[in-house]
């Protein structure tokens, strides 16, 4: 069998050193904000059913414990990202939309602003923000994202988010 290195016990071999790192289970009763764009909708209506799949089956995260907010576009999706992160509600913001650059000769302003204003959001109020934002050439592409043969960016936003989550309740649990 070939040597596989991640297996290296001297890379892992950090016993002594506390570590932290988050897992996929969401910290006990912990809320979840989705943020999704209309805006290429056909695109983003399966990016959030991926997230809501990945809090349900992976997190353990009952849909009662999800709040569903939709903007007009991906560049609005700061703003409201911002807003339910300041809240103190959420254990973490999950930001959805998808920038397809045929449809629009602002794509660059566009995707760059969603992405800078969410990773604003995210800083100013410590609150984890994942960016489930697909950024392509054209519609195919984006599809391919959003749960046909590249995956779905939508679940791996919400995989993220709950790593997060589950990150900083540990960190807080010791006081940092
Ligand atoms: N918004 C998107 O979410 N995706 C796009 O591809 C897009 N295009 O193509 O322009 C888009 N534009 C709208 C933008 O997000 C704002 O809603 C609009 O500029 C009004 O502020």
């Amino acid at each position: 069998m070939p040597r596989d290195p991640s297996n290296d016990t001297e890379k892992h071999s950090h016993m002594s050193v506390k570590t932290y790192e988050g897992d996929l289970r969401a910290p006990e009763g912990a809320r979840f904000a989705i943020v999704a764009c209309r805006f290429n909708h056909l695109v983003v209506d399966r990016l959030v059913e991926g997230a809501l799949d990945a809090l349900r089956r992976a997190g353990g995260v009952p849909e009662s414990d999800v709040v569903l907010t939709w903007v007009p576009g991906a560049f609005e999706l700061p703003l409201a990202v911002k807003r339910l992160a300041a809240s103190g509600k959420f254990a973490a913001v999950i930001a959805l939309g998808a920038v397809i650059r045929g449809s629009t000769p602002h794509f660059d302003f566009v995707a760059g602003q969603a992405a800078s204003g969410s990773s604003a959001a995210m800083l100013e109020t410590g609150v984890p923000v994942a960016f489930g934002v697909i950024t392509t050439e054209n519609i195919e592409q984006a599809l391919e994202r959003a749960g046909t043969k590249a995956g779905n960016k939508g679940f791996e936003a919400a995989q993220t988010a709950l790593e997060m989550a589950s990150l900083v309740a540990a960190l807080g649990r010791d006081g940092l």
